[in-house]
Formats: structure tokens, sequence, C-alpha cells
């Protein structure tokens, strides 16, 4: 069995991965081990929510919006008590932001690290069983620990993030993260509860064939992105879209290719968002050989102004990007 940069073979338990790299930085306390540690573990209660919602009532909408307006989904909600109440415990994070939360969540104590968070991705196809996500960043806050949490602590950009990556709810549900080494996925076993490696080291490929992109917007697309779609097209790719921003990235990741949310003359961000979605995604890609832009820009040097702010996104393998990037 092949060893990955870290040392550790396939199969290698979570939690022997997180010591294991927490060994790497001697003067490290542990704490972003412990919130690493939280998110997994609520990822296997919202895991067990997500595959059993159907039979218990947990699908559909709880008939209220959120703070972007969105139609809430009970999953949606539940998802987000579960991360909050784990990332709360330890007392590792300070503040959280979260996609669910119109105002970031102080937890006045002497934690480090603030989180931002998508609880639950792509929530419009949790009742049709397709594949859902969670999306997560870590920041170390920039004040001194103890004082009030500072809006300079909250909006940092993405370049600041210390971890970030996603769970994918899919065909078999998996961890993916950076800290900045490299980027490892880890695969749940639900029997016996726990996540492995699986995927170590993980390199998008430079060049791909996959363009996801929801092309019924395409009346209000640019010049610029008609023209590279016109370029798939011309170059046999082929175009992949679930509608599940971190099953889309993931396939992508895996396979090659890129993801594209953009800005419209109506909607010049696009739709996503930059603190919770984009950067996280950015991290990872950038950590496994890949890009992410907003068709001009590197979207990690972006500074948010505010929590929910949302940003276009061009993701994936870089020579892909760097194309589309040209013809903006
Ligand atoms: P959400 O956070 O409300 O779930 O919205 C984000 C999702 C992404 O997962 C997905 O890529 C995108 O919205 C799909 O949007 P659209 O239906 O406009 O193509
Ligand atoms: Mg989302």
């Amino acid at each position: 069995m092949e060893d990955s940069r870290i040392g550790l073979p396939i199969g290698t338990a979570l939690d022997r991965f997180i010591k294991r790299f927490q060994d790497d930085f001697p003067y490290a306390t542990g704490e972003l081990s412990q919130l690493l540690r939280d998110i997994a573990l609520a990822g296997k209660v919202v895991n067990r929510e997500v595959n059993k919602a159907g039979l218990v009532n947990l699908s559909g909408s709880i008939g209220a919006d959120n703070v972007q307006g969105e139609d809430q989904q009970k999953l949606d909600v539940l998802a987000n008590i579960r991360f909050i109440r784990a990332l709360t415990k330890g007392g590792e994070a300070c503040a959280i932001i979260s996609e669910e939360d119109e105002h970031v969540i102080d937890l006045h104590n002497k934690g480090k690290y603030i989180i931002a968070i998508d609880p639950l991705d792509g929530s419009s196809n949790i009742d049709v069983n397709v594949s859902i996500g969670t999306i997560f960043s870590i920041y170390r806050r920039l004040s001194p620990v103890g004082s009030p949490v500072t809006s300079e602590d909250v909006l940092q950009p993405g370049i600041n993030q210390v971890a970030a990556g996603y769970l994918l709810y899919g065909s078999s549900t998996i961890l993916v993260y950076t800290t900045g080494k490299g980027v490892n996925g880890f695969t749940y076993e639900p029997t016996l509860g726990e996540y492995f490696l699986s995927h170590q080291d993980l390199i998008i490929p430079e060049e791909g064939r996959i363009y996801s992109i929801n092309e019924a917007a395409s009346l209000n697309f640019s010049d610029a992105l008609i023209q590279y779609l016109n370029y798939c097209r011309e170059n046999n790719h082929t175009a992949r879209y679930i509608g599940s921003l971190v099953a889309d990235f993931h396939r992508n990741l895996l396979k090659g290719g890129i993801y594209i949310y953009p800005g419209t003359p109506t909607y010049p961000d696009g739709k996503l968002r930059l603190m919770y979605e984009c950067n996280a995604l950015a991290f990872v890609v950038e950590q496994a050989g890949g890009k992410a832009s907003t068709g001009n820009s590197r979207v990690m040097e972006i500074v948010p102004q505010e929590m929910h702010q949302r940003c276009p996104l061009f993701i994936g393998s870089k020579a892909m990007v760097a194309k589309a990037e040209s013809l903006h």
C-alpha cells in the first residue's frame, strides 16, 4: 500500500491522520485538530439525518426564508444546529458565520478560531436523493484572544484560511480537507462509524473535459463566457451539472473540469457566497494544483465587505480556468 506524503497509508483512520499532522507543528496546541474532529463528528450526525430524511418527515421546507431570502429546508436548519453545537462545545471557536444565520454568532469565549460554514449546501436536492454537502473555512482570529470579536476578525480574505474543506453526502460520504499541506479525502464507513483515508494527496488534472454551469441562464451570460462555452463545445468537452456545488466540485476535482457560476448583468456577483462557499473550495482547489477565479482575479484575495457577500466563481482545472479567464 502506497504511503501518502504525510507518511500514512490508505485506510488510516481520520483521528490518527489528524494527530500525525498535529505532530508536524511543534507548537501546535491541538485546537485546530479538535475543530476538525468536531466538524467530522457533526458530519456523521448530519449524514445520519440525511440518510433517513425520507422516513422521518425531515424532507421539505420549514415554510420560512433564510437571510438570503431562500426557502429554508428542515435539513438546512437541522444541519445548522448540529454544526453550531459541535463547534461551540469545545471552546476552540470564538465566532461562527453560517449561511443560515444573519449575524455573526459570537461565542464570547477564549477561542482562537473563526469558522465560516454552509451547513447544508445544495439543499434543493435533498428531497430527490441527490448528493448534498457541507462546506467550511477556518480562520485564526486577528485580535487578542479573550477580547470582543471584531469585524476584521470576521471579514478576512480567503488567503488567511488555516484549514478548509467539505463533506459530501453522496453515494458514499466523504470528508475532504486541507490545512495548507495538500488535500486529503476520508471516506466514512457507517458500520464502523469512522472515516478512513481514501484519497491521499489529491491533485486535480491540469486540463479537463467537464464543464459545469447552469446553461438555462445563458441569455444573461457575458460575451466572454459564451465564447468560452463555445470553445468547450468545439473541443470535445462534456457537460455535467448536478446543481449541488460540493458534488459538482468533487467530481471535477477527481476527473478534471471547471465549475462556473458567473455574475450576470442582473446579479453581477452571481449566487454563491464568498465566505462559506467560494473561499473554502478555492483553498482546496489551489492546494490540489487547480485554480479559483472570479473570471478576472483570484477568489482568495478578495477582502470581504460583508459576511454574506456573493462572488462569481470559475473553479477547477488550472488550464481550463486560465482559458476562461483569458477571454474575460
Ligand atoms: P444553496 O446554498 O441555497 O444550496 O445554493 C447553492 C447551490 C449550489 O450548491 C449550486 O451549485 C447552486 O446553488 C445551483 O444554483 P442554480 O439552481 O441557480 O443553478
Ligand atoms: Mg449553499
